[in-house]
């Protein structure tokens, strides 16, 4: 198998974390890809352009972050990440989706606040801000029950939060967090955390 990925991408270290955590870097290899390069290829896999795109054996694609992760926790025989049922699995999928959603909101105020003058809308960005603040207050609120386990909840958490030290460094989220800030401080101490660290170098 073969995942494509960026080396920034905070949904594309979701599924790198999901390979070490999961004990299959034997069986994927890593191909890093510009999806912003205007001569990609991404799109002969993704029509979407985007990473992570997840390419099997068989020439089989996978795209979006959690069917990749999913994908993956079904590939071995060790604790499973993705719970199998009940309400264990419903918290972690809402998790997974708090998560990304403050990866797409992030992300989606950086492009804003990238357009030139005249193109900029302020209220646009404020608006990807506030569903940031919220989504972390709430994450806030259920700290102490995130320490339990690892599943996908955690392991989106923790590259959500990755990405707004990388991207916004300048805005601390940890202030008036202080639960938060200590789950993650373990978390992020995990060695599939260390090995993805977010970067703009290649
Ligand atoms: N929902 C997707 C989001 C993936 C995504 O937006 N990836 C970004 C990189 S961080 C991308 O490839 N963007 C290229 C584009 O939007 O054209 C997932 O969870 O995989």
């Amino acid at each position: 198998m073969k995942l494509r990925y960026g080396l920034a991408s905070p949904y594309a270290r979701k599924a790198r974390v999901m390979i070490i955590e999961c004990g299959l870097q034997d069986r994927v290899e890593l191909v890093l890809t510009s999806v912003w390069d205007p001569n990609s290829d991404i799109a002969a896999d993704n029509p979407l352009g985007k990473v992570p795109a997840l390419v099997g054996d068989g020439g089989e694609v996978l795209y979006d972050s959690p069917v990749i992760c999913e994908f993956l926790d079904s590939q071995h025989d060790g604790l499973k990440l993705f719970p199998p049922a009940g309400g264990a699995r419903w918290r972690a999928l809402r998790r997974q989706a708090l998560a990304d959603g403050v990866m797409d909101a992030a992300l989606l105020r950086r492009l804003e606040l990238a357009r030139p003058d005249g193109e900029r809308s302020t209220a646009w960005a404020e608006r990807q801000k506030a569903a940031v603040e919220r989504s972390l207050d709430a994450l806030e609120e259920e700290a102490d029950s995130l320490g339990a386990e690892v599943t996908i909840g955690q392991v989106a958490i923790g590259c959500a939060l990755g990405y707004l030290d990388f991207r916004f460094a300048h805005e601390d989220w940890r202030q008036g967090r202080p639960a938060l800030a200590d789950w993650y401080e373990t978390f992020a101490d995990r060695p599939s955390m260390r090995a993805t660290a977010p970067t703009d170098k290649s």
